[in-house]
């Protein structure tokens, strides 16, 4: 019996550390089909690198692209759905802090604008190369978006 309990609490803690994993997502290059930024999401400035990533944030379920031009211009959108499937506008939490992995920095809070029903978009400049951290938030919860600017 006690054999059988300690099983299932080591498999609730593991499923407990997979599941903070999962909060925090490296986003590389984008391969292949998907989603795309439309031409009017598109940072200016050259071809921007896309990332794209997805998670949820409470309720929500968020589809996110990234994409940054070789200036460091970069450009957030952020897709919400609700458990239909539809998009949906959240609520005034939403926030978006920018700042980077290994270097001691007040996080940037780029405005977050609302586009349409369950979009929003967030631009900003990433001043130096290296290792960048989004972190979306909405009430508590977040989402860890990492992604490297090389120009
Ligand atoms: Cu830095």
């Amino acid at each position: 019996m006690a054999a059988r309990i300690i099983a299932i609490a080591l498999l609730v803690m593991t499923l407990a550390i997979a599941l903070a994993l999962m909060a925090i997502v490296f986003v590389g290059p984008r391969e292949g089909a998907g989603p795309a930024l439309r031409p009017d999401e598109q940072p200016t400035g050259g071809t921007p690198i896309e990332h794209m990533f997805s998670g949820n944030l409470g309720q929500w379920r968020l589809e996110g692209e990234l994409a940054i031009v070789s200036t460091g211009a970069y450009q957030l959108v952020l897709r919400f759905s609700n458990e239909a499937g539809q998009p949906a506008s959240t609520s005034n939490a939403l926030s978006v802090q920018v700042d980077m992995v290994d270097h001691s920095m007040e996080p940037k809070l780029p405005q977050v604008e609302l586009e349409e029903p369950g979009v929003y978009r967030a631009t900003g400049t990433l001043e130096m190369e290296g290792r960048w951290r989004f972190r979306i938030g909405l009430e508590d919860a977040a989402i860890g978006v990492l992604a490297d600017f090389r120009r």
